[in-house]
């Protein structure tokens, strides 16, 4: 199975330029974390990815949180990300027919696609909305998620919608050429439909050491129970680390305890 193969090997399964540099930087910086920073304003953002940048592979972001969005914030991201070596992922959530998420995607005041190494969407519209994201961002070999299970309480994205998200990825873009992976709680593509040398990326939220849950359905595991317990491939966590407290030096620091929890993780799980 695609859990006990390096990060670094799979590298060579893959095509799409922004699944390329994922597996380059995980392997290169011994890191399966994604920090999500949730903050509503940018030069708060720019604040913490600063601290956590070198901990991490991936920056998440909810653009439309911030209060003072400027083209310059995500000019000063696309410069962190090259400095600190991490790809963007907006958290957009693209739920409309084709033509409208394709619009979404490119225009408006956020212009996501110009900036965005990785966006994500759900399977709710039916394979229209990968079409429609496709036609923006494939030419400019950005990478897009599908959301197969959420972490949060009562959700509705199980069983048979899980699956049939992973069909219709399978059945829309063949060569995994845009869609390079899943929002999921567990390893999703395990199931038999997957051909040898396939490999997609399970990205899982609801991450946290030492967090239980909010009084909002959100419900975390523990990086033990992500990567080793479901082969997941990548943590997303927020709260678990921009809202520790303490000085600037806390929050580098939990990045870089949830950095060696996630890595340590993985390394059990190859040597399984
Ligand atoms: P936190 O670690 O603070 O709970 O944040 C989790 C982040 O992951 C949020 O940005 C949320 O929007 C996102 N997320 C999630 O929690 N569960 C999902 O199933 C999908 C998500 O994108």
């Amino acid at each position: 199975p695609t859990t006990l193969i390096p990060y670094g090997e799979r590298i060579k399964l893959h095509t799409n330029p922004t699944a390329i540099k994922i597996l380059e930087i995980m392997n290169r910086k011994k890191t399966n974390l994604a920090v999500s920073v949730d903050v509503t304003t940018a030069s708060e953002a720019l604040k913490v990815i600063k601290r956590v940048g070198a901990s991490v592979c991936m920056v998440k972001t909810h653009v439309d949180i911030f209060e003072d969005f400027t083209h310059e914030f995500t000019e000063e991201l696309v410069k962190l990300s090259k400095e600190l070596d991490f790809v963007i992922f907006e958290d957009r959530k693209f739920a409309d027919i084709g033509n409208t998420v394709s619009l979404q995607y490119s225009s408006g005041i956020h212009k996501i696609s110009s900036w965005s190494d990785l966006t994500n969407a759900h399977s709710v519209p039916g394979p229209g909305i990968i079409s429609g994201l496709s036609k923006i961002g494939k030419p400019l070999g950005r990478g897009l998620l599908l959301l197969a299970e959420m972490s949060s309480k009562g959700s509705l994205a199980i069983n048979e919608y899980t699956e049939k998200t992973f069909k219709m990825v399978k059945e829309t873009d063949l060569n995994r050429e845009f869609v390079i992976g899943f929002i999921a709680q567990n390893r999703i593509d395990k199931i038999e439909l997957i051909k040898k040398g396939e490999d997609y990326l399970i990205l899982s939220p609801g991450v946290g050491l030492s967090l239980k849950g909010d009084s909002l359905g959100q419900q975390y595991r523990t990086p033990y129970e992500c990567i080793f317990e479901s082969g997941s491939d990548i943590i997303i966590v927020g709260r678990g680390i921009y809202g520790i407290e303490g000085d600037e030096k806390a929050i580098k620091d939990e990045a870089e305890r949830y950095r060696q929890a996630g890595w340590k993780a993985y390394e059990e799980r190859l040597n399984r």
